[in-house]
Formats: C-alpha cells, sequence, structure tokens
C-alpha cells in the first residue's frame, strides 16, 4: 500500500507544534522587547491560517496561559494604541477618579448588570503575571489584577443564544466614527485567566492601558484585549456590530482568532 497522504489538518497541526516550540525556545523574554522580535513574527507569520478549530485541537479549553516570576515584571508596560481617550464623556469618568462608572452587561442575558468599580473590586478576583505580545512584534510582561469575567457572567445569566461577548470602548482608534471593540467565544470568556482588570504592577490601572478596566484575555494576541471597557454585550453573531467582524482589527482584515 503506498503511504497514507498526510491530511491538511495533521500538516497544520504540525505547524502550530513547530511554532510554539519556536516560540518557547526564542522568545522567553523578560521585560519588554522593543526589539521586532523574529521569534513572534514568525509565530504569528505561521499561524495566521490557523482555524479556532485546528487550535482547540492542541489545545483544552482549560489550558492556562504561562505565568511569570515576579522578577519578570517589566518597569513599565508599554502602552499602545489609543493612550488617552479623547471623548468629554471618559473625560468627566477620569475627573471624577471613576466614581460615576458603571459597566454594563446587557444582550443575550436573563439578569442584566450595571457594576460600580467598588463592585467590581469586590468581586472574586484573580492576580496573574503573563506576556502580552502584540502583533506589531513586541512583548511585555505584566501583573494584571482583575475581576474574574466567569463569575459576572454567571450573575447576568447568559441565554441558550448567547455566543459571543462584545466588548465596547470609551475610545476612538485612528479618529474613528465607532469607538474600539473586541469580542471573545464564551469559552474564551469563561477562561479561568479572563479578567476584566483594575491593576498592574499593584497599583491602580492607568489611562495609558485602559482605566478603568481592560479586558485581560491570556491565550489570545494584544488586541484582543479591549482597553476602557465601558459595556459588555452578549451576542449570537456580530453581524449588526460596526464592520461585522467582531472588533476593531478585525473590522480592519485582523483575524477573529487571535490564539497564541
Ligand atoms: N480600547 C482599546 N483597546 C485596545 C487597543 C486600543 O487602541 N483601544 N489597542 C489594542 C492593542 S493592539 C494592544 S497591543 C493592547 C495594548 O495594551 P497596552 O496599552 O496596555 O499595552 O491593547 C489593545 N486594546
Ligand atoms: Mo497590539
Amino acid at each position: 500500500m503506498a503511504d497514507l497522504p498526510i491530511r491538511p489538518t495533521d500538516r497544520r497541526r504540525r505547524r502550530l507544534l513547530a511554532s510554539l516550540g519556536a516560540l518557547g525556545a526564542g522568545t522567553l523574554l523578560s521585560g519588554c522587547d522593543w526589539t521586532k522580535s523574529q521569534g513572534v513574527q514568525d509565530f504569528l507569520g505561521r499561524t495566521e491560517d490557523l482555524t479556532q478549530a485546528a487550535m482547540r485541537l492542541v489545545s483544552s479549553r482549560e489550558a492556562l496561559a504561562r505565568e511569570y516570576p515576579t522578577s519578570a515584571i517589566a518597569d513599565t508596560f508599554r502602552p499602545n494604541g489609543s493612550i488617552q481617550p479623547q471623548t468629554d464623556a471618559y473625560q468627566a469618568l477620569v475627573d471624577n477618579d471613576f466614581a460615576d462608572y458603571k459597566l454594563a452587561i446587557h444582550g443575550e442575558v436573563a439578569n442584566p448588570q450595571a457594576l460600580s468599580l467598588a463592585q467590581l473590586k469586590a468581586a472574586p478576583a484573580r492576580t496573574q503575571i503573563t506576556r502580552h505580545d502584540c502583533v506589531e512584534g513586541w512583548s511585555c510582561i505584566g501583573q494584571w489584577t482583575g475581576a474574574r469575567l466567569s463569575d459576572l457572567l454567571d450573575r447576568a445569566q447568559p441565554t441558550e443564544n448567547a455566543k459571543y461577548v462584545v466588548f465596547h470602548c470609551a475610545d476612538h482608534l485612528l479618529g474613528a466614527p465607532e469607538p474600539y471593540y473586541e469580542s471573545l467565544d464564551m469559552i474564551e470568556a469563561y477562561h479561568p485567566q479572563t479578567i476584566l482588570a483594575y491593576g498592574l504592577n499593584g497599583a491602580d490601572l492607568p489611562v495609558a492601558n485602559g482605566a478603568p478596566i481592560r479586558l485581560r484575555a491570556e491565550r489570545q494576541l494584544g488586541y484582543k484585549m479591549a482597553k476602557y471597557v465601558m459595556d459588555i454585550e452578549l451576542v449570537n453573531s456580530f453581524a449588526d456590530i460596526q464592520g461585522g467582524k467582531g472588533g476593531f482589527w478585525e473590522d480592519r482584515g485582523y483575524n477573529w482568532w487571535a490564539g497564541i
């Protein structure tokens, strides 16, 4: 019998495993890596065509992103994208130290929520030291503290129709008419390292990094981690939201699936 041809899915899996190995060996960076790391660039290039399904074949829904020792934390967490939202509404929140901030959780939920920052800080929390990987080719290690999204979603009680969690932000990146937004599926949203962070390196989250809260979804690339989250909407489809692709950068051509 002739050799069995390698199925495309096997080839993709093998390529993924190889790139995970390359990332591990070549890019164990401490602090911020300001150079365009070749490891990250190769990794991103090679994983671009991976589907979410292929990714899930090699990492379980519970697998944790790597966590680091405190010695690996960068002095300053490099800010990127919007660093100071320009709207009057956001400036008013800053001026009052976010005392008037309320996070709405709405859409496909049985029990909509409106949570103050104090309520978010009182919710079950997690602290994690992780490496953030931006598609622009830099990485940075920081310690994040925040409310576990799983607990907040449980309070809101997603309906049977809920397939995605959409994060609507305060900022208009690149002067866009509509604000930045991002989304996760329910598996990533319920992952134990998915938190709404209000703390960075033991202090309040700075405005440059997304105050008062920003998403951390540690198995995803940087652009998924929405800063300045103003409300969270559970939906069955992205079709009616902005460009319909599930995120600011997705509407401009990036992959929706940004798992690493
Ligand atoms: N609201 C909002 N969230 C955002 C962005 C942004 O411009 N606006 N940029 C994304 C990108 S590309 C990256 S790499 C990270 C940067 O987070 P940082 O500023 O804490 O480094 O935020 C992501 N989330
Ligand atoms: Mo990024």
